[in-house]
């Protein structure tokens, strides 16, 4: 296996995960990043049964919809469902990412993976959240 991080002129595969529900401008400045670093970008988006598990309620979209957005994306090539938050090593395996992105909120949290690629946690955009957006338009905030 070659190192990870040492560019062998080969096409460098981005891998990051979301819920991405209620699609708003800090899901894709997250993307856009995430592309920036690499050549292509697959995109783990979370099962409904996962966000439910995370977070203790239903997206307001559904997995369907919500992959459906995020592969219309520009900068996204593929995009696949996370069943579960454990699995990220076989994800990686499976779709060869040599990076994997991850928001800051998840800092330190996926270092063990630096065996097999490199793992970079980018800044969130502040003030923005699907769940301040949510309390905003239904009017509980
Ligand atoms: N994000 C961001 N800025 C925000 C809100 C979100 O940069 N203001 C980023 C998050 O850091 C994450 C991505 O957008 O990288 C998706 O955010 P969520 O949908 O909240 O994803 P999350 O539920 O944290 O799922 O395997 C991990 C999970 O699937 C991550």
């Amino acid at each position: 296996m070659s190192d990870p991080g040492v560019s062998d002129g080969a096409p460098r595969t981005v891998i990051t995960f979301g819920t991405f529900d209620v699609f708003h401008v800090g899901h894709l400045k997250v993307i856009e990043r995430a592309a920036a670093l690499g050549d292509r970008l697959v995109v783990g988006v979370s099962a409904d049964e996962l966000n439910m598990r995370k977070k203790g309620r239903e997206p307001v979209f559904n997995q369907a919809e919500r992959l459906a957005i995020v592969a219309a994306l520009r900068h996204v090539d593929e995009v696949f469902l996370e069943e579960s938050l454990e699995l990220k090593r076989d994800y990686i395996r499976e779709y060869a990412a040599d990076v994997l992105v991850m928001g800051d909120d998840w800092e330190g949290r996926f270092d063990d993976l630096r065996d097999v690629c490199e793992v970079v946690y980018l800044p969130r955009t502040p003030a923005i959240s699907t769940t301040a957006l949510i309390e905003k338009i239904s009017g509980t905030s």
